[in-house]
């Protein structure tokens, strides 16, 4: 008895200690641990990361993202030419295959904040809205983390 107590303890603990992140489903399309970093103040501009796995027989495109947050949410991919590391838009969407998962993390795809409305501060949320081709419109909540340490 005492160790299912323990359990159901460690168990609450460790999904609290995720905050608010959820795991969000829509269609085939599961969105697993959204975050962004935290910003300086006065920073123009935030990075977003997620997981996007499709559960589906179907590929799926990430056509667009909204953030009352930002003037504008871009998809970035990071490029290496000539030893110089640039961010270039993907303009025509992020495709999710049918099976297959895409994770944006530090370093390489990424959701781009551009013109931030206020600064991102560790410990807060905030929402944005996913445009998927196929399986539609889904708001997701990031929970943003400190400017280093989390990769
Ligand atoms: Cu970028």
């Amino acid at each position: 008895m005492i160790r299912l107590f323990l359990f159901a303890m460690a168990l609450s603990f460790a999904t609290s200690s995720f905050g608010n992140a959820e795991n969000i489903k829509i269609g085939d399309i599961s969105i697993l641990a959204p975050y962004a970093k935290a910003t300086p103040v006065g920073a123009r501009v935030a990075g977003g990361y997620l997981t996007l796995q499709n559960n589906g027989a179907k590929n799926d495109t990430l056509l667009s993202i909204q953030c009352e947050c930002a003037d504008a949410v871009e998809i970035h991919q990071m490029t290496h030419k000539n030893g110089i590391m640039a961010m270039k838009q993907l303009e025509q969407g992020l495709r999710i295959s049918a099976g297959e998962k895409v994770s944006l993390a530090p370093g390489g795809l990424h959701l781009m904040f551009i013109g931030l409305k206020h600064q991102f501060v560790q410990g807060d949320t905030i929402k944005s809205k996913l445009h998927f081709e196929m399986a539609g419109d889904v708001e997701v909540t990031f929970n943003i983390v400190p400017l280093r340490g989390q990769k």
